[in-house]
Protein backbone atom coordinates (compact mmCIF):
# COMPACT_ATOMS: atom_id res chain seq x y z
CA UNK A 1 0.00 0.00 0.00
CA UNK A 2 1.40 3.27 -0.81
CA UNK A 3 2.09 6.18 1.59
CA UNK A 4 -0.72 8.23 3.20
CA UNK A 5 -1.73 11.99 1.80
CA UNK A 6 -1.21 13.97 4.59
CA UNK A 7 -2.58 17.50 4.77
CA UNK A 8 -2.17 21.03 4.96
CA UNK A 9 -2.11 21.86 8.07
CA UNK A 10 -5.77 23.36 8.27
CA UNK A 11 -7.44 25.45 11.29
CA UNK A 12 -8.58 23.27 14.26
CA UNK A 13 -12.57 22.91 13.43
CA UNK A 14 -15.20 22.43 16.02
CA UNK A 15 -16.45 19.02 15.17
CA UNK A 16 -19.67 19.95 16.99
CA UNK A 17 -21.57 17.45 14.38
CA UNK A 18 -22.78 13.95 16.34
CA UNK A 19 -19.84 11.72 16.25
CA UNK A 20 -20.76 8.28 15.52
CA UNK A 21 -20.33 5.38 18.51
CA UNK A 22 -16.89 3.40 17.88
CA UNK A 23 -19.20 0.23 17.99
CA UNK A 24 -20.71 0.95 14.84
CA UNK A 25 -17.68 0.45 13.01
CA UNK A 26 -15.78 -2.85 14.26
CA UNK A 27 -14.15 -4.84 11.58
CA UNK A 28 -13.37 -8.46 11.94
CA UNK A 29 -11.43 -8.15 9.22
CA UNK A 30 -9.78 -5.98 7.02
CA UNK A 31 -9.28 -8.05 4.60
CA UNK A 32 -12.26 -7.29 2.18
CA UNK A 33 -11.81 -9.99 -0.23
CA UNK A 34 -9.80 -8.64 -3.42
CA UNK A 35 -7.84 -9.82 -6.90
CA UNK A 36 -5.22 -7.57 -8.23
CA UNK A 37 -6.34 -6.07 -11.18
CA UNK A 38 -9.23 -6.07 -13.70
CA UNK A 39 -8.07 -8.79 -16.07
CA UNK A 40 -8.19 -11.29 -12.72
CA UNK A 41 -11.71 -10.85 -12.85
CA UNK A 42 -13.24 -14.32 -14.06
CA UNK A 43 -16.26 -16.54 -13.19
CA UNK A 44 -15.28 -17.33 -9.99
CA UNK A 45 -15.01 -13.86 -9.10
CA UNK A 46 -18.26 -12.98 -10.27
CA UNK A 47 -19.57 -15.96 -8.31
CA UNK A 48 -17.75 -14.29 -5.44
CA UNK A 49 -19.28 -10.84 -6.24
CA UNK A 50 -23.39 -12.39 -6.12
CA UNK A 51 -22.69 -14.41 -3.01
CA UNK A 52 -20.91 -11.52 -0.67
CA UNK A 53 -22.00 -8.35 -2.37
CA UNK A 54 -18.67 -7.01 -2.83
CA UNK A 55 -15.83 -7.23 -4.41
CA UNK A 56 -12.20 -5.34 -4.29
CA UNK A 57 -9.79 -4.54 -7.01
CA UNK A 58 -6.08 -3.61 -5.73
CA UNK A 59 -4.35 -2.59 -8.73
CA UNK A 60 -7.53 -1.18 -11.09
CA UNK A 61 -6.13 1.94 -12.57
CA UNK A 62 -2.36 2.99 -13.15
CA UNK A 63 -0.83 5.70 -11.06
CA UNK A 64 -0.83 8.10 -14.06
CA UNK A 65 -4.99 7.62 -14.17
CA UNK A 66 -5.32 8.03 -10.46
CA UNK A 67 -3.25 11.14 -10.97
CA UNK A 68 -5.38 13.19 -13.57
CA UNK A 69 -8.32 12.25 -11.59
CA UNK A 70 -6.92 13.72 -8.25
CA UNK A 71 -5.68 16.64 -10.48
CA UNK A 72 -9.04 16.91 -12.40
CA UNK A 73 -10.94 16.70 -8.96
CA UNK A 74 -8.69 19.28 -7.62
CA UNK A 75 -9.12 21.74 -10.01
CA UNK A 76 -12.89 21.49 -10.10
CA UNK A 77 -12.50 22.15 -6.04
CA UNK A 78 -9.80 25.18 -6.71
CA UNK A 79 -13.01 27.08 -8.37
CA UNK A 80 -10.48 26.63 -12.06
CA UNK A 81 -14.31 25.85 -13.60
CA UNK A 82 -16.68 28.53 -12.71
CA UNK A 83 -19.38 26.67 -14.65
CA UNK A 84 -18.95 23.92 -11.90
CA UNK A 85 -20.91 24.78 -8.49
CA UNK A 86 -21.17 20.71 -7.09
CA UNK A 87 -19.24 21.10 -4.39
CA UNK A 88 -20.85 20.79 -0.85
CA UNK A 89 -18.34 21.61 2.58
CA UNK A 90 -18.28 20.26 5.39
CA UNK A 91 -20.89 21.48 7.68
CA UNK A 92 -18.77 22.20 10.84
CA UNK A 93 -16.43 24.37 8.43
CA UNK A 94 -19.18 26.07 6.82
CA UNK A 95 -18.86 29.44 9.44
CA UNK A 96 -14.64 29.61 8.54
CA UNK A 97 -14.55 29.19 5.05
CA UNK A 98 -14.10 32.69 3.85
CA UNK A 99 -11.37 32.76 6.22
CA UNK A 100 -9.40 29.67 5.11
CA UNK A 101 -7.10 29.64 1.76
CA UNK A 102 -7.67 28.25 -1.34
CA UNK A 103 -5.44 25.53 0.27
CA UNK A 104 -6.93 24.65 3.44
CA UNK A 105 -10.61 24.61 2.28
CA UNK A 106 -9.47 21.34 -0.28
CA UNK A 107 -10.00 20.01 3.22
CA UNK A 108 -13.08 21.71 4.17
CA UNK A 109 -14.60 19.99 1.26
CA UNK A 110 -17.28 16.43 1.76
CA UNK A 111 -18.74 15.83 -1.47
CA UNK A 112 -18.63 17.44 -5.06
CA UNK A 113 -21.63 15.94 -7.73
CA UNK A 114 -21.95 15.89 -11.13
CA UNK A 115 -18.74 16.21 -12.56
CA UNK A 116 -18.47 13.92 -15.58
CA UNK A 117 -19.65 16.70 -17.95
CA UNK A 118 -17.04 19.41 -16.37
CA UNK A 119 -13.93 17.32 -16.07
CA UNK A 120 -12.82 15.16 -19.11
CA UNK A 121 -10.36 13.44 -16.33
CA UNK A 122 -13.02 12.47 -14.07
CA UNK A 123 -15.46 11.38 -17.03
CA UNK A 124 -13.04 9.32 -18.23
CA UNK A 125 -12.27 7.23 -15.44
CA UNK A 126 -15.54 6.75 -14.72
CA UNK A 127 -15.55 5.46 -18.55
CA UNK A 128 -12.65 3.04 -18.54
CA UNK A 129 -13.19 0.49 -20.73
CA UNK A 130 -12.24 -2.11 -18.27
CA UNK A 131 -14.23 -0.69 -15.80
CA UNK A 132 -17.16 -0.59 -17.81
CA UNK A 133 -16.54 -4.18 -19.35
CA UNK A 134 -16.75 -5.50 -15.75
CA UNK A 135 -20.21 -3.34 -14.98
CA UNK A 136 -20.90 -5.17 -17.53
CA UNK A 137 -20.92 -8.42 -16.54
CA UNK A 138 -21.93 -7.63 -12.84
CA UNK A 139 -25.39 -6.21 -13.86
CA UNK A 140 -26.33 -9.30 -15.81
CA UNK A 141 -24.64 -9.01 -18.79
CA UNK A 142 -26.57 -5.83 -19.95
CA UNK A 143 -25.07 -2.36 -21.40
CA UNK A 144 -24.26 -0.36 -18.10
CA UNK A 145 -25.37 3.34 -17.76
CA UNK A 146 -23.55 5.24 -15.26
CA UNK A 147 -26.23 7.50 -13.83
CA UNK A 148 -24.21 9.15 -10.60
CA UNK A 149 -21.07 10.52 -10.23
CA UNK A 150 -19.67 11.96 -6.54
CA UNK A 151 -16.56 12.95 -4.95
CA UNK A 152 -16.39 11.80 -1.25
CA UNK A 153 -13.20 13.42 -0.17
CA UNK A 154 -13.54 12.84 4.15
CA UNK A 155 -11.38 15.82 4.94
CA UNK A 156 -8.59 15.02 7.64
CA UNK A 157 -9.93 15.07 11.53
CA UNK A 158 -12.94 16.72 9.59
CA UNK A 159 -14.34 13.95 7.78
CA UNK A 160 -18.06 12.79 9.16
CA UNK A 161 -19.15 9.74 9.42
CA UNK A 162 -21.25 7.91 6.46
CA UNK A 163 -23.75 6.18 8.75
CA UNK A 164 -24.54 2.81 7.41
CA UNK A 165 -26.76 2.36 4.18
CA UNK A 166 -27.66 0.69 1.51
CA UNK A 167 -27.32 2.89 -1.62
CA UNK A 168 -30.70 1.30 -3.24
CA UNK A 169 -32.24 2.85 -0.70
CA UNK A 170 -31.44 6.46 -2.48
CA UNK A 171 -32.31 5.23 -6.08
CA UNK A 172 -36.03 5.83 -7.31
CA UNK A 173 -35.08 2.26 -9.44
CA UNK A 174 -37.22 -0.72 -8.88
CA UNK A 175 -36.78 -3.11 -7.05
CA UNK A 176 -34.46 -5.97 -8.15
CA UNK A 177 -32.74 -3.96 -11.03
CA UNK A 178 -29.31 -4.65 -10.54
CA UNK A 179 -27.29 -1.14 -9.16
CA UNK A 180 -23.79 -1.53 -8.99
CA UNK A 181 -21.66 0.87 -7.01
CA UNK A 182 -18.06 1.62 -7.86
CA UNK A 183 -16.16 3.30 -4.95
CA UNK A 184 -12.33 4.58 -6.14
CA UNK A 185 -9.66 5.43 -4.00
CA UNK A 186 -7.43 8.46 -4.97
CA UNK A 187 -5.26 8.39 -1.83
CA UNK A 188 -4.52 5.69 0.54
CA UNK A 189 -8.18 4.69 1.98
CA UNK A 190 -7.45 2.99 5.97
CA UNK A 191 -9.22 2.00 8.95
CA UNK A 192 -8.22 4.97 10.29
CA UNK A 193 -9.02 7.37 7.90
CA UNK A 194 -12.76 6.02 6.88
CA UNK A 195 -12.07 3.39 3.99
CA UNK A 196 -14.92 1.43 3.11
CA UNK A 197 -16.80 -0.95 5.77
CA UNK A 198 -19.38 -3.68 4.39
CA UNK A 199 -21.63 -6.36 5.95
CA UNK A 200 -20.87 -9.53 3.28
CA UNK A 201 -23.45 -11.47 1.92
CA UNK A 202 -26.56 -9.22 3.46
CA UNK A 203 -27.43 -8.12 0.05
CA UNK A 204 -29.41 -10.77 0.00
CA UNK A 205 -31.50 -9.98 2.54
CA UNK A 206 -33.11 -7.46 0.64
CA UNK A 207 -34.24 -3.90 1.44
CA UNK A 208 -33.44 -2.69 5.08
CA UNK A 209 -35.72 0.06 6.94
CA UNK A 210 -33.90 3.67 6.53
CA UNK A 211 -34.34 6.45 8.86
CA UNK A 212 -33.36 10.38 8.57
CA UNK A 213 -31.02 10.31 11.39
CA UNK A 214 -27.74 11.86 11.01
CA UNK A 215 -28.48 10.52 7.29
CA UNK A 216 -30.70 8.54 5.45
CA UNK A 217 -29.58 5.21 7.35
CA UNK A 218 -30.01 1.77 8.51
CA UNK A 219 -31.17 2.45 12.60
CA UNK A 220 -27.78 2.21 14.81
CA UNK A 221 -29.49 -0.33 16.31
CA UNK A 222 -29.79 -2.65 13.97
CA UNK A 223 -25.57 -2.37 13.26
CA UNK A 224 -24.67 -1.67 17.02
CA UNK A 225 -22.44 -4.85 17.81
CA UNK A 226 -22.64 -6.45 13.81
CA UNK A 227 -18.55 -7.28 12.76
CA UNK A 228 -17.75 -5.99 9.29
CA UNK A 229 -14.98 -6.43 6.87
CA UNK A 230 -13.25 -3.62 6.07
CA UNK A 231 -11.46 -2.25 1.99
CA UNK A 232 -8.81 -0.56 2.77
CA UNK A 233 -7.24 0.05 -0.28
CA UNK A 234 -4.10 1.47 -2.23
CA UNK A 235 -4.76 5.02 -4.62
CA UNK A 236 -6.28 3.50 -7.84
CA UNK A 237 -7.58 0.31 -6.01
CA UNK A 238 -11.81 -0.06 -6.38
CA UNK A 239 -14.40 -1.14 -5.00
CA UNK A 240 -17.30 -2.81 -6.72
CA UNK A 241 -20.59 -3.56 -4.33
CA UNK A 242 -24.32 -4.28 -4.90
CA UNK A 243 -26.79 -1.26 -4.34
CA UNK A 244 -28.40 -3.83 -1.62
CA UNK A 245 -25.14 -4.22 0.41
CA UNK A 246 -25.41 -2.82 3.76
CA UNK A 247 -21.87 -0.21 4.02
CA UNK A 248 -20.74 2.52 6.01
CA UNK A 249 -17.88 4.62 6.50
CA UNK A 250 -16.54 6.04 10.25
CA UNK A 251 -15.23 9.25 10.72
CA UNK A 252 -11.59 10.07 9.64
CA UNK A 253 -9.86 10.07 12.80
CA UNK A 254 -6.52 10.43 11.07
CA UNK A 255 -4.10 13.66 9.85
CA UNK A 256 -4.38 12.05 6.34
CA UNK A 257 -6.63 12.83 3.28
CA UNK A 258 -9.19 10.71 2.09
CA UNK A 259 -9.84 11.33 -1.54
CA UNK A 260 -12.39 8.90 -3.31
CA UNK A 261 -14.69 8.49 -6.63
CA UNK A 262 -18.04 7.11 -6.47
CA UNK A 263 -19.73 6.07 -9.24
CA UNK A 264 -23.19 4.36 -9.97
CA UNK A 265 -24.41 1.98 -12.71
CA UNK A 266 -27.71 0.42 -14.06
CA UNK A 267 -28.89 -1.53 -16.95
CA UNK A 268 -28.79 1.07 -19.60
CA UNK A 269 -32.87 2.08 -20.23
CA UNK A 270 -34.26 1.15 -16.90
CA UNK A 271 -37.34 2.52 -16.39
CA UNK A 272 -37.45 4.39 -13.08
CA UNK A 273 -39.89 4.30 -10.58
CA UNK A 274 -41.37 6.75 -8.05
CA UNK A 275 -40.00 7.96 -4.30
CA UNK A 276 -43.36 6.33 -3.36
CA UNK A 277 -42.78 3.08 -4.41
CA UNK A 278 -39.09 2.88 -2.77
CA UNK A 279 -40.32 4.04 -0.08
CA UNK A 280 -42.28 1.46 0.44
CA UNK A 281 -39.27 -0.79 0.53
CA UNK A 282 -36.94 1.32 2.47
CA UNK A 283 -39.30 3.88 4.85
CA UNK A 284 -40.43 3.04 7.98
CA UNK A 285 -44.11 3.99 7.18
CA UNK A 286 -46.50 1.98 8.27
CA UNK A 287 -43.99 -1.06 9.04
CA UNK A 288 -44.43 -0.52 13.01
CA UNK A 289 -40.84 0.00 13.89
CA UNK A 290 -38.49 2.51 15.17
CA UNK A 291 -35.05 3.73 15.80
O1 LIG B 1 -16.99 7.45 0.80
C1 LIG B 1 -17.69 7.44 1.79
O2 LIG B 1 -17.30 7.90 2.84
C2 LIG B 1 -19.06 6.80 1.78
C3 LIG B 1 -19.60 6.62 0.45
C4 LIG B 1 -20.96 6.03 0.45
O3 LIG B 1 -21.18 4.98 0.98
C5 LIG B 1 -22.05 6.71 -0.24
O4 LIG B 1 -21.96 7.92 -0.51
O5 LIG B 1 -23.06 6.05 -0.52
Amino acid sequence: MSTATPATPAPEFDLGAELHAPELYQPVSDTAHSVATFDDIGPREIAFYREHGYLAVREAFTPAEVSAALAGLVDLIMGKNPAFNGITFEAAAKTILPTLSAEQRQDAVRKAWHFVNFEPRLKAISHHAKLLAVAKKLIGDKEPEMFQDMALVKPPRLGREKPWHQDHAYFDYPLGTPVLGVWIALDAATIENGCMQLLPGRHREGPITHFQRRDWQICDNVIMGTKSVAAPLPPGGLLLFDGLLPHGTPHNSSANRRRALQFHYAPAGITKTTAEERMKHFGSEGKNVTC
